[in-house]
């Protein structure tokens, strides 16, 4: 039987509730990020660049705009005749289907694709990191402790610590304690929601879960706690890069902005490591005769006559004289018409903002949901 030794499945199911007018449509990891790509691109990038070539993208909330994204995963070098990217909606088979419950449940119910490529390990992911990593070493050091589960961990704030999956751990790594989102953390050693299996484990683990009514078939909730119970080995692999996940509209807008510093985080510019984003095929930028752009990213297809600060401009954006734009992420086919000014906002999807009129005064965060005409001043 042909066998891959790992394959990945990214969970891309949730809600993303905590994202808002951005999320309406759109499922989280489909959402557009800095400019060029969604936030599903960094997964899927560092998947292809880690040689993972066969990935499962568990979906399941308004999954159109991802499917169309990931298509046959071109853009990931992924297209291949055995493994390659596969889109996993919950489907109904011979017992029944259901909607994904939790984050296991949706492993669960894919237990026939991923028996199909028969793994030694399975690699679980999030569709909604913002994060460049190589799993490889990782699955050494989950091979070199014999592990059963290694999960990828990064020191948090104490204060955002009940935020996450919290664990303690011996010397050696092995996983002593954990538990999901604590009211009183016991440590800021955070899970990041990385994975690594050994297959049959995981499978067995999943299978008893389903048995328990009470449970919410949830990796962090259930599946971790139950497998340090019966006593499995898991080890704790320290990340020291920058990792963020973006739930929240502050950590979304937060994550656009660091890819503006000075000393950026994450190198979007090297040439190895790249993140792959789809290819619109758009007609090149065009900067007006008056136009002003300062420490600003902007995408093909932009047409800009106003001023330009700090800020994320997406693919298609029309930012008319007279206008200013500072500290903001605006979205792809936006338009900011003459003299109107925007400050320290998240501005969706196709909004009009017209003429003259301000949005934001720069002391919180403004969001703008898609596809709005605005014509009246919003500042908050
Ligand atoms: P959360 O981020 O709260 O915590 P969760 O809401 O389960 O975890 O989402 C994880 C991923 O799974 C997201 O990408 C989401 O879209 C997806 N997802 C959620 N429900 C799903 C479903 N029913 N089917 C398919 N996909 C689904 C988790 C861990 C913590 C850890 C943080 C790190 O539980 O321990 O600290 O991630 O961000
Ligand atoms: P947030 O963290 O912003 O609230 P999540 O992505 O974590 O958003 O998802 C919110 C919750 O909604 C999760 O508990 C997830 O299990 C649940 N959920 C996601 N998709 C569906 C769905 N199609 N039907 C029912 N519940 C869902």
């Amino acid at each position: 039987m042909r066998k891959k030794e790992i394959i990945a499945m990214i969970l891309a199911g949730g809600q993303g509730t905590r994202l808002k007018a951005l999320t309406k449509n759109n499922a989280k990891p489909a959402v557009p990020f800095g400019g060029k790509y969604r936030i599903i691109d960094f997964v899927l990038s560092n998947c292809a660049n880690s040689s993972i070539d066969t990935v499962g993208v568990l979906t399941q909330y308004q999954p159109l705009i991802l499917n169309a994204h990931i298509g046959i995963g071109m853009t990931w070098d992924l297209d291949r005749k055995f493994g390659g990217v596969r889109i996993l909606p919950p489907y109904q088979h011979e017992a029944g289907g259901n909607w994904y419950k939790g984050t296991a449940d949706a492993i669960y119910q894919n237990i026939n694709y991923i028996d199909y490529y028969n793994p030694e390990y399975v690699l679980v992911l999030s569709g909604d990191h913002i994060y460049k990593m190589d799993y490889n070493p990782m699955l050494e050091y989950h091979k070199e402790k014999k592990a059963d589960c290694t999960i990828a961990v990064i020191e948090v704030p104490m204060e955002e610590a009940s935020r996450f999956g919290i664990m303690n751990t011996h010397e050696d790594g092995r996983i002593y304690e954990f538990e999901e989102k604590p009211k009183k953390p016991k440590s800021n050693l955070a899970s990041m929601g990385i994975y690594i299996f050994n297959w049959n484990k995981l499978k067995h683990f999943l299978k008893e879960d389903q048995k328990d009514p009470t449970s919410s078939n949830d990796f962090g909730k259930n599946i971790i706690p139950k497998m340090l119970q019966a006593g499995a080995k898991l080890y704790a692999y320290r990340f020291y890069g920058y990792w963020k996940d973006v739930g929240t509209v502050e950590s979304y807008w937060e994550a656009n902005m660091d890819l503006l510093k000075e000393d950026c985080p994450i190198d979007l510019y090297e040439s190895v490591n790249k993140i792959y984003a789809f290819d619109y095929s758009l007609p090149p930028q065009y900067i007006g005769p008056e136009a002003s752009v300062k420490n600003s990213m902007i995408v093909d297809g932009c047409i800009i006559y106003g001023e330009v600060e700090n800020s994320v401009i997406s693919r298609g954006v029309y930012i008319g004289k007279n206008a200013k734009v500072k500290d903001s992420v605006i979205l792809p086919n936006v338009r900011i018409e003459d003299g109107a000014v925007v400050i320290k906002s998240v501005v969706g999807n196709g909004v009009r903002i017209r003429e003259g009129i301000r949005v934001g005064d720069g002391s919180e965060i403004v969001l703008i949901p898609e596809n709005k005409d605005v014509k009246e001043n919003i500042i908050k």
